[in-house]
């Protein structure tokens, strides 16, 4: 892994300008957010990954999730849209990655893709060939991740812009490497995989790193450990896909949502105590995590 050439602090500067509802918005306006992902027993990761999206600022946000988990997935989402795709057994199959580039392409928007979507070898299949043929703004969490392990230069033939979302674990499989070597050498590996997979990387903790292509690092300042629960980081796919949905660009939406992500942590914080946040608190409080004296 090389170093990087232009290493900062995130500051809650980044938050200055970020766009927002007005009076002549609408709901198509506001963002559309496409998720992709779910499987029998990860179901809650799509709906948080909506959620996050939802509460991020996206108007219109579409779940698409194995059909025959489609229901759950209804229930728990009253706003969003849901989207059956062909599933075996609760888990994606590669025929629905033209559905929902189809989708993409029609309607326009950020794709979030992995959130849930498990290891199984259809669905992984499913991910790296909605990954190539989606031409819009991408977030690759999770097991859409896992799905590119040792190929993270696949991604790099993608057009439009692509944000990597991994932790410790997913960029180890990414680069082919173990999490004790990512994590001796966080800013190194960061930027590696930005390089090889032309695209933004988040590699999370506490103390994340947002890096470019170009050898641009921020790093955050962390402070929100109440975002030590499972579900928080399909929260931070969500809403990175909002902020893409919104037209930012992806480095600068990358750096908003971890900062507001960990603003968020900490109000959900102020009113659960760290303990008791649980990840749908941290999407809650999202939208007063932008009101600057939040
Ligand atoms: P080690 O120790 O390095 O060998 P996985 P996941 C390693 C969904 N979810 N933080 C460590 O291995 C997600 O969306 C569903 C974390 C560890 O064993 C995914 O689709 C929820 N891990 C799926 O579950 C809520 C670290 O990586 C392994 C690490 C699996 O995602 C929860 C874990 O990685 C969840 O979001 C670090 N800092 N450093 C739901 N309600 O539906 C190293 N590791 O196996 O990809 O597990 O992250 O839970
Ligand atoms: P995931 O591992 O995908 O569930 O994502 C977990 C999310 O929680 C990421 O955004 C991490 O950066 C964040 N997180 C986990 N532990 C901490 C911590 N101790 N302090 C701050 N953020 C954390
Ligand atoms: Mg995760």
């Amino acid at each position: 892994p090389t170093e990087p050439a232009d290493v900062g602090l995130l500051t809650e500067r980044v938050l200055d300008g970020l766009p927002g509802r007005g009076a002549a918005s609408t709901k198509f306006t506001s963002g559309h957010v496409l998720v992709a992902g779910g499987s029998r027993g990860l179901t809650g990761a799509p709906c948080l990954a909506a959620l996050g999206a939802m509460r991020g600022g996206a108007g219109y946000v579409t779940a698409c999730v194995p059909g025959s988990l489609e229901e759950v997935v209804a229930i728990a989402l009253m706003e969003a849209m849901t989207v059956p795709l062909p599933d075996h057994g609760g888990a994606l199959v590669a025929d629905g990655a033209a559905l929902v580039a189809e989708r993409a392409a029609r309607r326009g928007g950020a794709l979030v893709l992995g959130p849930g979507l498990g290891t199984a070898a259809a669905s992984r299949t499913f991910a790296r060939g909605l990954a190539a043929v989606a031409d819009v703004p991408l977030v690759l969490d999770a097991d859409g991740l896992g799905a590119h392990a040792g190929r993270v230069a696949d991604l790099a033939a993608r057009t439009a812009p692509t944000v990597l979302t991994p932790h410790a674990g997913e960029l180890a499989r990414l680069l082919d490497t173990s999490s004790e070597r990512v994590q001796a050498a966080r800013l190194e590996h960061a930027h590696t995989a930005a390089e090889h997979a032309h695209a933004v990387v988040v590699l999370k903790g506490d103390d994340t790193l947002v890096a470019d292509p170009d050898g641009r690092v921020a790093i955050s300042q962390g402070g929100a450990p109440a975002l030590a629960t499972a579900g928080t980081g399909d929260v931070l796919a969500g809403l990175v896909g909002a902020l893409l949905a919104q037209g930012v660009e992806p480095f600068r939406a990358a750096c908003a949502a971890v900062e507001l992500h960990a603003r968020a942590g900490r109000l959900a914080a102020e009113q659960h105590g760290p303990d008791g946040v649980v990840a749908g608190d941290v999407a809650a409080a999202l939208g007063r995590a932008r009101l600057r004296d939040g």
